[in-house]
C-alpha cells in the first residue's frame, strides 16, 4: 500500500520537453488542467500528495518518476540518461531528504531513469533502454541487495522506458505490450495483453487496489475491470506528446 506521492507542477518550458512523438507540442493550459486532474486522482486513491513548484530550468521536470526509486526503507536518486534532465536529480534529492534518512545515488558512468524500474514486491525489474545502461542497472542492483531486495535486467527496444510498455497490478497480474509478453523474465505472471492500437495505455498505475488508466483506451479499461479492479481514467494526452504517461508524473511511496 502507498500513503504518499510527490508531483511537480509542469513548467511553461514543458513545451520544449524531449519528445520522439509526432503529436505536436503540448498546450500549456491543458497541461495544467490535466495535471490537476491527475493529482485529484492520486488523492482519490488515498494518497497525501506533495506538490513541488514548477521548475523552468528543466522542461521535463514534471516527469518526476524518473529521478528516484523509492522503497519503504530507502530512496535511490537516479542519474537520468538524458543530459537535459541530469540537473533534476539535485532538486529531487533536496525534497527526499524530508522523507528519507537512507538515500543512495547512482553515479557516472551509470545512467538510470526510474521509469525503467518496475517493482514487484521485493524484486525490481530494470529495463536496459536508451536512458538506463548496464552500469546504472548494476549499481541499482547492488544497492537493492544491500537492503535485502533483488533486481534483474530486461532489455527493451521500441519504447522509451520499461514501464512505457509494462505495469504490475499486484496479485501476479502484469499488463504488457506485445514486445514484452514473451520475455522469459515474465513467464510466471498472468499477462494482461494490450492490443497494439492501445499500446500507450500499458503505462497504468496500481494504487491501493485502484488502477489509474489513461483516458480513451476502452478495451484495456474493460479488461482490467474484468479482473475486479476499479479504474480511474485520467486524460494525459498533453503529456503523451512528450512520451510521458501516468506513472511518470509521480513518485508513490
Ligand atoms: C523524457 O523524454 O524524458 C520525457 N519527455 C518523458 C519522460 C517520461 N517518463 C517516463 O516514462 N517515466
Amino acid at each position: 500500500m502507498f500513503s504518499k506521492a510527490i508531483v511537480r507542477l509542469p513548467c511553461k518550458n514543458i513545451i520544449n520537453g524531449l519528445s520522439s512523438s509526432n503529436l505536436g507540442k503540448p498546450d500549456y493550459e491543458k497541461v495544467l488542467l490535466q495535471h490537476l486532474s491527475y493529482v485529484k486522482a492520486l488523492e482519490q486513491c488515498g494518497l497525501e500528495v506533495t506538490i513541488l513548484d514548477a521548475d523552468d530550468n528543466f522542461p521535463d521536470s514534471t516527469f518526476v518518476e524518473d529521478t528516484a526509486l523509492l522503497t519503504s526503507e530507502f530512496a535511490i536518486i537516479t542519474n537520468p540518461g538524458a543530459l537535459s534532465r541530469r540537473g533534476e536529480k539535485k532538486e529531487i534529492s533536496k525534497v527526499l531528504k524530508r522523507f528519507y534518512s537512507n538515500i543512495e545515488f547512482i553515479k557516472d558512468p551509470g545512467n538510470v531513469d526510474a521509469g525503467d524500474i518496475m517493482m514487484v514486491g521485493t524484486h525490481f525489474y530494470i529495463g536496459l533502454s536508451k536512458r538506463t545502461n548496464s552500469e546504472g542497472a548494476k549499481q541499482v542492483m547492488m544497492i537493492l541487495e544491500k537492503f535485502g531486495l533483488t533486481g534483474s535486467v530486461v532489455s527493451i527496444k521500441n519504447i522509451l522506458h520499461l514501464k512505457s510498455g509494462l505495469s504490475y497490478l499486484e496479485n501476479n497480474n502484469l499488463v504488457a505490450i506485445n514486445e514484452l509478453i514473451n520475455k522469459f523474465q515474465f513467464a510466471q505472471f498472468n499477462i494482461i495483453k494490450v492490443d497494439a492500437d492501445e499500446d500507450y495505455a500499458a503505462n497504468c498505475v496500481w494504487i491501493n487496489g485502484k488502477v489509474l488508466i489513461a483516458q480513451g483506451f476502452p478495451k484495456l479499461k474493460r479488461t482490467i475491470e474484468s479482473f475486479n479492479y476499479k479504474t480511474l481514467e485520467v486524460d494525459v494526452s498533453e503529456f503523451r506528446k512528450l512520451d510521458g504517461g501516468l506513472s511518470c508524473l509521480s513518485l508513490r511511496f
